[in-house]
């Protein structure tokens, strides 16, 4: 058989039912032979970005999969494949590579030697016979260890050659790394005397499905719980301990705990330094518990570190703290859950005029805060872009059930959120899966809900049109005034329906509510919709000093 078809062959024996990709890549005819579905996307960048959000949205349990055009393709999926190294996603990038006599050759782009920073594994294939072992390596790389992208290129003449169709191929194993267990008893101890802990819950969580010790965790602990921004819905935050989510702009209950914490427990998490993370606050004692040692005193000092899987560990930690608490939690619960809920009535009731706002241009809070309140939000799976609508949409969406939020914030790739939504459709059609962006964002990957409509994939898109970059007002004022820099301008509803799907502009307060049950009730008809509310240029974050 051709190398190419023996690609697919394997794909179809690890379980892939989708290749996302873009042509030319001999991949996608012989995955289509393997009855692998092909989804042709309108630009390499966002079939990354679904690749991702299927990734995600299973746990790394189904592997998302791109492939691309030797140079162009390549060249141009650079920022998908960096995305998801940014925020440790794991997914499997195969280029095309230049035929092996020009091969490396300047100025042909080389996708092993380009790629080799936002990937954790990368390999060129020279010999068809080595298909085998290259995909053998690259998907027990991408099931193992911390979740990254990794990549095979293939070089055009090597998909195109025969390879003996006897060989071998076993699914690579998923291994578990157990922590060490004298870290996890200090660990325990130390949670244990702490009076003010505050557990921080990362996307290792999510990867390791670790959401019900972590609840059982907190609930014994009687500790508040918060989460990074891609670790969001990984604790429902309609629970008493919940204090929201980190990110660029908090609840005041996450900034209050945390800086009176006496402990800050880390688990699944990086503590990386990031606008878009909530710090912790300088001084503080961390304990650590992640996958990865990468990241254990990197960005911060840490006074107990436990490395291995967040499952695994948050069980052996249960199993500890029960033992040390003989069983049962010591009563603290109604305190912090009512110190919690006094301090989320403040800040609420702060916030409320903004929520509910009835002016026009429509206030973006009271689009989210309807949005909210008008899907069924234990069956929906939201994402945010870059920009002011991640700021706005994260402290004040409560997620009740895990992997409802696809949370981002290592980088911040303006146009990410349309994919990702794609993605999580993909992977979980029974879903409503909306992505917030606003017009900056849709200038990015705007043409790709093309892609929903053709290849059938029935997102909610949430729009929210300034007509302007507004997060960017404050910092080009003069460039602003003098020469309009932020301004942008676009009919998007009017170019959602162009594309084939259902599009509707909304601009006034009560025709929110009636207008998303519109584009939902589409949305289950299998239409993509896309709802473009036209907002003000709106600078207040719930942000504290
Ligand atoms: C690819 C990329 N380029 C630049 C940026 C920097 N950036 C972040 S948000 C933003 C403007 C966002 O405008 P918009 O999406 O309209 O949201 P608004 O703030 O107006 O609500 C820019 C330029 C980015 N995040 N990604
Ligand atoms: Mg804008």
């Amino acid at each position: 058989m051709k190398a190419a078809n023996a690609v697919a062959r394997i794909l179809k024996k690890e379980g892939i039912e989708f290749l996302i990709g873009y042509p030319v890549n001999q991949i996608i005819e012989a995955a289509a032979e393997e009855d692998i579905r092909t989804i042709i996307v309108r630009q390499e960048r966002v079939g990354l970005h679904m690749a991702d959000a299927v990734s995600r949205i299973s746990s790394g349990q189904r592997i998302g999969v791109f492939a691309m055009q030797h140079g162009p393709g390549t060249e141009n999926a650079f920022g998908g494949v960096a995305q998801a190294f940014g925020d440790s996603v794991p997914i499997v990038v195969l280029p095309g590579g230049y035929p092996r006599r020009i091969l490396n050759i300047t100025p042909n782009f080389s996708a092993l030697l380009n790629f080799q920073h936002v990937t954790k594994w990368a390999e060129q294939v020279i010999l068809p016979e080595s298909i085998p072992d290259a995909m053998r390596r690259a998907f027990t790389q991408v099931k193992n260890g911390r979740p990254r992208p990794v990549l095979v290129e293939i070089p055009v003449d090597v998909m195109r050659a025969e390879i003996p169709d006897d060989f071998a191929y076993t699914p690579a194993p998923r291994l578990r790394t157990a922590p060490e267990a004298r870290a996890v008893t200090e660990l325990a101890a130390a949670l244990v005397a702490a009076q003010r802990p505050v557990i921080y819950a990362g996307q290792g969580v999510h990867y390791a499905r670790a959401w019900t010790p972590l609840r059982e965790l907190a609930e014994l602990l009687e500790a508040p719980v918060t989460t990074s921004l891609q670790g969001k819905s990984a604790f429902p935050e309609n629970h008493p301990l919940s204090l929201g989510s980190g990110g660029r702009s908090i609840s005041k209950p996450l900034h209050h705990f945390l800086n009176h914490a006496d402990l800050i427990f880390g688990i699944g998490c990086s503590f990386a330094t990031t606008n878009y993370g909530v710090a912790m606050p300088k001084g503080k004692r961390i304990a650590h518990a992640t996958l990865d040692p990468l990241d254990i005193n990197k960005d911060v000092p840490v006074e107990l570190a436990v490395a291995g899987d967040a499952a695994l560990t948050l069980e052996l930690l249960l199993a500890e703290v029960r033992d040390r608490l003989k069983g049962k939690p010591r009563g603290r619960l109604a305190a912090v859950a009512q110190e919690i809920a006094t301090l989320k009535q403040e800040w609420l009731a702060q916030w409320m005029p903004r929520l509910t706002q009835k002016t026009t241009p429509l206030s973006p809070y009271r689009v989210l805060w309807d949005l909210m309140h008008t899907v069924d939000v234990a069956n929906t799976i939201i994402t945010h872009d870059a920009g002011s609508p991640r700021d706005q949409i994260s402290p004040f969406w409560e997620p009740t059930a895990p992997l409802t939020y696809i949370g981002w914030v290592k980088t911040t790739q303006l146009g990410y959120g349309l994919g990702l939504a794609m993605g999580a459709k993909l992977a979980a059609p029974d879903k409503l899966c909306v992505n917030v962006w606003g017009d900056a964002a849709i200038g990015f990957t705007g043409m790709d809900f093309e892609t929903a409509v053709r290849e059938r994939i029935p997102i909610l898109s949430v729009l929210l049109n300034n007509f302007s970059m507004a997060i960017e007002l404050k910092v080009m004022k003069t460039a602003t005034a003098k020469y309009r820099s932020t301004d942008i301008s676009g009919h998007y509803a009017d170019f959602a329906k162009a594309l084939g799907g259902w599009g509707e502009r909304v601009t006034e307060p009560d025709d929110i509510v009636p207008a998303i049950r519109r584009a939902v009730a589409k949305t289950r008809e299998g239409t993509p919709a896309l709802l473009e509310f036209i907002t003000e240029k709106a600078e207040d974050f719930s942000m504290f000093a």
